[in-house]
């Protein structure tokens, strides 16, 4: 309960902040989106990762709470950005909770509606393990996402349980392969080959790949050769808040 209160006065005190990593076309190099990643910026601790606080959120039964945090802020960016003249797309993380949440799709589009934002330039990430848990009610929230018009990503492909049959059942634009195949991609064959397999495969389900965790030119050269559609890693850029991601955007034009 103390955890609770805690967590609900950093949310009413503004503590979360979202980062941004920016998603590159391969050959051409332009950024074409960003992936939101929410930071705490704690008064004594300072700035905390995810990982230090996610789980704690989620006991707290505070996650739709933060969702809608890490959401309007990406949301309000995205379309700043949009007003400059920036084509990004935000994508944004979802949880298991907030997949079950029968909320989220109406919160969503009242969101849309207040930033002027069009629904194509918002993406929500979710995992093969947040599905498991309850399919048909996961699959009730994304079929009402995805009748909004935005875009529904499949993040850290090849980690999960049932790849195929969610690929092959469940509304997904794009597919994140996870980077556990991208980091050292061009010195293990067999990190080659599943990349390759699975754009191919990918493709022809008609969603577009992206690939995470690009940390080498090797392995940037190689994903376009293989067909990957967009790039993420820290050998682009790492996650930074948007005033730094605004200037790495301007230095790239
Ligand atoms: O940089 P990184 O440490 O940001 O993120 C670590 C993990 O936290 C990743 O698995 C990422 O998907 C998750 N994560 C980051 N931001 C969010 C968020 O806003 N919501 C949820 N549910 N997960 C997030
Ligand atoms: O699980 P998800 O894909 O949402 O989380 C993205 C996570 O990957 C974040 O923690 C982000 O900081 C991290 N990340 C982004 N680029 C790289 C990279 O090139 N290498 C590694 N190791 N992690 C990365
Ligand atoms: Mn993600
Ligand atoms: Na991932």
């Amino acid at each position: 309960l103390r955890t609770r209160q805690m967590l609900r006065r950093a949310i009413e005190q503004d503590e979360f902040e979202v980062h941004y990593q920016p998603q590159c076309a391969l050959g051409g190099g332009a950024a074409v989106g960003v992936e939101a990643l929410v930071r705490w910026r704690h008064p004594e601790r300072g700035l905390l990762p995810p990982g230090a606080f996610l789980e704690l959120v989620e006991q707290a039964h505070l996650m739709p709470a933060l969702t809608l945090v890490v959401l309007e802020q990406g949301v309000q960016q995205c379309a700043a950005w949009r007003r400059q003249g920036r084509e990004l797309t935000v994508s944004v993380n979802l949880s298991a909770r907030s997949l079950l949440d029968p909320e989220l799709p109406g919160q969503v589009d009242a969101l849309l509606r207040r930033h002027a934002l069009p629904a194509a330039a918002l993406v929500l990430e979710v995992t093969e393990e947040m599905i498991v848990t309850d399919p048909v009610r996961s699959l009730a929230t994304l079929d009402a996402l995805r009748a909004l018009g935005l875009g529904l990503a499949l993040d850290d492909y090849g980690t999960g349980y049932a790849s195929l049959r969610y690929l092959r059942d469940l509304p997904f634009d794009e597919l994140k392969i996870d980077r556990s195949f991208v980091q050292d991609l061009g010195t293990r064959a067999a990190d080659t080959a599943i990349v390759a397999s699975t754009t191919e495969l990918a493709h022809a389900l008609g969603l577009r790949v992206v690939a995470e965790g690009v940390e080498t030119a090797a392995a940037l050269g190689l994903l376009a050769e293989l067909g990957v559609d967009t790039a993420q890693g820290y050998h682009l850029c790492r996650p930074v808040p948007a005033t730094d991601l605004s200037a790495w955007l301007e230095a790239r034009a």
